[in-house]
């Protein structure tokens, strides 16, 4: 059966972003804060960040010539070989950079033969003659934004975030300004209960459509304020919330383990905070209930991709009677869902299937890539989540499994086709899978390699850390081996020579020699 949501139905501006947001019907005055530093405490208003954000179109358009188009995001830990790859599948023709990361960046940008003329830094210091965009490429007046009809609108692309889908490599993935126009749109009207009271907690990365659509437009609509932090460290964080009185956090499942077992946390007044909802991966339900126990805060979940930019399920917060810890809660307005069985037949209450979902936030398809596009979508253009669900007769939902090839380190995307491409180009390896594997301890999925070895290779410990360094010293930090790499006879294949996961999975259970 085909499950609608409960909400009723929204009608979606057709409208660009820009247009969209500046809208805001909470008509936010313009000294408000928007932006606040954590860690020096630098506050921006949306008086300021308007203005800004102006300068700096006219600055693309009068400099680089930029016109209406597209804009990837990018992991700033990125090696160069991971950032030529997207910079190259995306066109990119120029790139921002953080001046930490300047040697990947260059090196990245000179593979993906971007002009080392047109790479810039963030903040406001020259490094080795590279320049800080917010020197260059402001302009001197403010330009008007482009506006778009509502065809426009529905087809032209607004990000490009990465993700590798059900199946092999990192792909751009295409949202258009509809597509995140109806994802706030139904963030709001799924009772987020964010509003201009709310101070949000800014932890997670914003190149990653979580943040990006959630966090950065989120608090835009919603005419908030968000406290920004670098990276996770669990007294920078408890410190901001007490100094902050920050009160909504999005968080990710080990920033929840940090809060409910670091001793510090008890160090810290987290009174202020009134809601935390998770996503990204799957959050345990002892974890969610010992938060709340120790602090009495909400802890719920909500889920998506970043396919469908992201939200698809969001609990009901503004009556937390109604929310269901372990479940992701109810489908936001527009979207219907399907649950399939193996062999494609549709599912109805309480029993496991692969989740398909219909709505306005589904992205328009992989970029240049219509065969990967082709196959996310069933001719009724139900989009395949790749993870296994389940709904009881109240509309909530529960991930209760994956079936893609994904693994989630911390929330973030580690594509095994990927490491298992960096392993077969070892000169011991002859095949090679990676699968992910659960630590409670850490409260993720790590990846774990499985290699068979050339005749003429011994294994041994050392060949396996051997091997394992080898590929961390290829990848950005959240796709290392953190598992280990261990030896097996044979990888199972398909007739076809797809991996058989599940089999390898079995196989290995208690049967490995690392
Ligand atoms: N439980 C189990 C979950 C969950 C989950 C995601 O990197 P991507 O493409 O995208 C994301 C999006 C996170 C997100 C979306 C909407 C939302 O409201 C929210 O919280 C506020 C977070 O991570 O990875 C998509 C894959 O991540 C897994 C699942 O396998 C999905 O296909 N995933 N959320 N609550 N698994």
């Amino acid at each position: 059966m085909i499950f609608k949501s409960k909400y009723p139905d929204l009608k979606v501006p057709q409208v660009g972003i820009y247009q969209y947001i500046t809208s805001n019907p909470n008509s936010i005055p313009d000294d408000k804060t928007v932006y606040i530093d954590g860690i020096t405490g630098k506050s921006y208003t949306y008086g300021e960040f308007k203005h800004d954000s102006k300068k700096f179109a006219a600055g693309l358009q009068d400099k680089l010539g930029f016109k209406r188009g597209k804009v990837t995001t990018a992991n700033p830990k990125y090696q160069a070989t991971e950032l030529s790859y997207q910079l190259t599948n995306s066109c990119a023709s120029v790139l921002i950079v953080h001046p930490q990361f300047i040697e990947a960046g260059i090196k990245a940008a000179i593979k993906a033969k971007i002009p080392t003329s047109k790479v810039f830094l963030f903040g406001d210091k020259e490094i080795k003659g590279y320049k800080p965009y917010r020197f260059t490429l402001i302009g001197n007046r403010e330009i008007e934004p482009v506006s778009y009809n509502p065809e426009e609108a529905k087809i032209t692309t607004v990000y490009l975030p990465f993700s590798s889908g059900t199946t092999g490599k990192q792909k751009g993935v295409e949202l258009t300004h509809t597509n995140i126009i109806a994802n706030l749109e139904q963030l709001i009207n799924a009772k987020c209960n964010l509003g201009p009271h709310s101070i949000i907690m800014g932890i997670l990365p914003f190149y990653h459509i979580y943040s990006l659509t959630c966090i950065l437009h989120g608090t835009l609509i919603h005419g908030a304020t968000l406290v920004i932090l670098p990276s996770f460290n669990i007294e920078t964080f408890c410190e901001s919330i007490q100094k902050y009185k920050i009160n909504h956090i999005y968080a990710v499942p080990p920033i929840i383990l940090q809060l409910v077992n670091n001793p510090v946390v008890q160090n810290y007044d987290l009174s202020s905070v009134n809601l935390i909802i998770s996503g990204a991966a799957p959050l345990s339900d002892e974890l969610a209930k010992r938060c709340f126990e120790m602090f009495k805060i909400p802890t719920f979940q909500a889920y998506g991709l970043t396919e469908t930019s992201p939200v698809l399920h969001y609990p009901d917060t503004k009556d937390l009677s109604n929310a269901i810890p372990g479940s992701i809660g109810l489908l936001v307005p527009n979207v219907k869902a399907k649950l399939l069985s193996e062999d494609g037949i549709e599912l109805g209450y309480n029993e496991p299937g692969e989740l398909w979902v219909h709505g306005p936030n589904v992205m328009k398809g992989y970029l240049k890539n219509k065969e990967a596009t082709d196959s996310a979508f069933d001719k009724d253009g139900f989009f395949n989540t790749g993870d296994i669900a389940t709904v009881d007769e109240q509309g909530n939902f529960y991930i209760v499994d994956r079936k893609k090839e994904l693994i989630k380190y911390k929330g973030f995307q580690v594509a095994p086709a990927e490491l298992e491409a960096i392993l077969l180009t070892h000169d011991a390896i002859s095949d090679a899978a990676v699968l992910g594997h659960y630590s409670e301890k850490e409260a993720t999925e790590i990846p774990k390699a499985y290699v068979t070895i050339k005749s003429g290779y011994k294994q041994s410990q050392d060949l396996a850390a051997e091997i394992k360094s080898f590929v961390d010293k290829k990848v950005t930090s959240h796709k290392k081996l953190r598992g280990g790499v261990y030896f097996v006879d044979e990888i199972p294949k398909s007739d076809s020579g797809k991996i058989l996961r599940r089999l390898l999975r079995e196989k290995v259970k208690g049967n490995i020699m690392a």
